[in-house]
C-alpha cells in the first residue's frame, strides 16, 4: 500500500494568513505544508499537498488518490456544504478520510452546520486552527501504517 496522504484544500484556502486571520488566523497554505511533510515525514509518510479552487479539480484529485494514497485528509472549504459531486467521488474512496475545518465551523452562522462531507467522513477535525493539519495526520497515523 502507498505510504502518501493526500491533503486537499478546497476553494479561498490559497488566501489563509492574508484575510480574516481573525477567523482563519495568520498561517499560510505554503506554511502549512511546510509543517505537513515534516510531521508527516516523521511518522513516514508521504504527502501530496494540493489545493484548489475548483470543484472537478479536487474530484480529479480524489480519484488520483485511489490509487496513489492510504489516507485522505480534505478540507473542502465552502464545497462542504454543497457538494454532492465531492461527496460521491469521496465514497469510491475506501482508505481513511479526514474531514478538516480550521475553524470551528459549528460555532459559526448556521450555513456552516449542514456538512455533507460528514457523511462519509472516517473522522473529523474541527477548530484546531491550522495545527489541525498535523493533529489530523498523527490521526491518521492511527488509522493506517506506512509500509
Ligand atoms: O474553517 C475552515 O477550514 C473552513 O473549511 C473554511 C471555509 C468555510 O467555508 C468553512 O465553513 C470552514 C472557507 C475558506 C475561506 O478561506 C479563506 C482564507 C483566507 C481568507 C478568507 C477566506
Amino acid at each position: 500500500m502507498s505510504k502518501t496522504i493526500f491533503i486537499l484544500n478546497g476553494p479561498n484556502l490559497n488566501l489563509l494568513g492574508q484575510r480574516e486571520p481573525h477567523i482563519y488566523g495568520s498561517t499560510t497554505l505554503d506554511e502549512i505544508r511546510e509543517n505537513c511533510i515534516t510531521v508527516a515525514g516523521g511518522l513516514g509518510f508521504d504527502v501530496d499537498f494540493r489545493q484548489s479552487n475548483f470543484e472537478g479539480e479536487l474530484i480529479e484529485s480524489v480519484h488520483q488518490a485511489r490509487n496513489a494514497s492510504c489516507g485522505i485528509i480534505i478540507n473542502p472549504a465552502a464545497y462542504t456544504f454543497t457538494s454532492i459531486a465531492l461527496l460521491d467521488a469521496l465514497k469510491t474512496y475506501d482508505p481513511p478520510k479526514i474531514e478538516l475545518h480550521i475553524s470551528n465551523v459549528h460555532a459559526r452562522e448556521s450555513i456552516y452546520h449542514n456538512s455533507l462531507i460528514s457523511r462519509v467522513a472516517t473522522a473529523i477535525m474541527i477548530g484546531f486552527g491550522a495545527d489541525g493539519y498535523g493533529l489530523a495526520i498523527q490521526a491518521m497515523a492511527r488509522f493506517v501504517k506506512p509500509r
